[in-house]
């Protein structure tokens, strides 16, 4: 399996399980099937709502045997409303409880937002707090504490422009060793990847399937379908795979890492197969060709008029 490499010589596998959307009733089986099918890298977040579920099917993992801790790297995600100092280790202490851990491999701020304690799902501008009265600088202090505690390995960040990662780095002890955002032949973001190679931030690559069980509420009507696109459904055919599949072996040959979420088993096992798929460098540039700077998840509903975020300064 191919693995990102850390200062620490730590490696975090390249492929993982993405949670969001999974719910309550199949996360257990979802996370039980990829670990038995070989997956070791389970990406989380505390405001997916499915952690508990999640550490019961990692507790049940390591009593049976199945693998050990040492051979797992998980990720989980601190939420926009627990950027305030003091909230930001009670948060993190949360999803360890909820998933039955001693310690992350990595910790994100999810987004470069930040909203309200008492408002998880933001709903008018009231709930949003401005990143001029609660900076992502001050958060990172607190992630830079929480590794020096031994509650996390590696810290990083989530939907972070190359403006918002500037910042950072300019004011923090540990630079942000991960950059997780959308990333995928519609979208494929070369001037942030190619930012974060030259600043020494991996690069985890979400929605690379399209993201298509998103609420229909944030949806375009025109939503284009990745997994439809001709080149990535002929590619598939020619390969003697599935167009998941050309998508996942895509992102793990630009040399990010990928995390499709899925809850059935047999794309589960699908899903790992990818790593084995060849892709040419004329493959690589036919899929590159595909390149039309869309995003699925586009932060509109962070933004509210007169509100504390514009798009332009989410994304920047
Ligand atoms: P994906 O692009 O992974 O798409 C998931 C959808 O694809 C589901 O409907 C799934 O259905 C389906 N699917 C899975 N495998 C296949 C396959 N081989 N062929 C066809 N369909 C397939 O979307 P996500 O938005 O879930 O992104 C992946 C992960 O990235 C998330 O789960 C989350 O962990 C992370 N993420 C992080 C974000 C952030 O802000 N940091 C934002 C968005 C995602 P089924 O389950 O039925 O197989
Ligand atoms: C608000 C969407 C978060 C997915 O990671």
């Amino acid at each position: 399996m191919r693995t990102l490499k850390f200062k620490n010589n730590d490696e975090m596998p390249a492929f993982g399980l993405g949670t969001w959307k999974s719910e309550s009733g199949d996360v257990y089986n979802a996370v039980k099937t990829a670990i038995k099918e070989g997956y070791r890298h389970i990406d989380c977040a505390a405001v997916y709502g499915n952690e508990k579920e999640i550490g019961e099917a990692l507790a049940e993992c390591f009593s049976e045997g199945i693998v050990t801790r040492k051979e797992l790297w998980i990720t989980s995600k601190l939420w926009c409303n627990a950027h305030a100092k003091e909230d930001v280790i009670p948060a993190l202490k949360q999803t360890l409880s909820d998933l039955q851990l001693d310690y992350l491999d990595l910790y994100l701020i999810h987004w470069p937002v930040a909203l309200k304690k008492e408002v998880m799902f933001v709903g008018a501008k009231e709930d949003l707090i401005s990143l001029d009265d609660l900076p992502n600088a001050t958060t990172w202090e607190v992630m830079e504490e929480a590794v020096g505690l031994g509650l996390v390995r590696h810290i990083g960040v989530s939907n972070f422009g190359k403006k918002a990662l500037e910042d950072l780095i300019s004011k923090s002890k540990i630079k942000p060793e991960m950059n997780q955002v959308e990333s995928h032949p519609y979208f494929q973001q070369e001037d942030l990847l190619s930012f974060c190679k030259d600043h020494h931030i991996h690069f985890t690559a979400y929605a690379p399937l399209g993201s298509s069980d998103r609420a229909e509420k944030f949806k375009a009507a025109d939503e284009p379908k990745l997994l439809e696109d001709p080149i990535i459904t002929d590619m598939a055919k020619s390969k003697n795979a599935t167009p998941g599949q050309v998508l996942i072996s895509w992102a793990l040959h630009r040399g990010t890492a990928v995390i499709p979420k899925s809850v059935n088993s047999g794309r589960i096992a699908q899903n790992l197969q990818a790593g084995a798929i060849h892709l040419s460098d004329d493959d690589m540039k036919k899929i590159a060709s595909l390149d039309k700077n869309y995003r699925y998840l586009t932060g509109g509903h962070w933004v509210f008029e007169g509100g504390a975020y514009t798009l332009e300064s989410i994304w920047a």
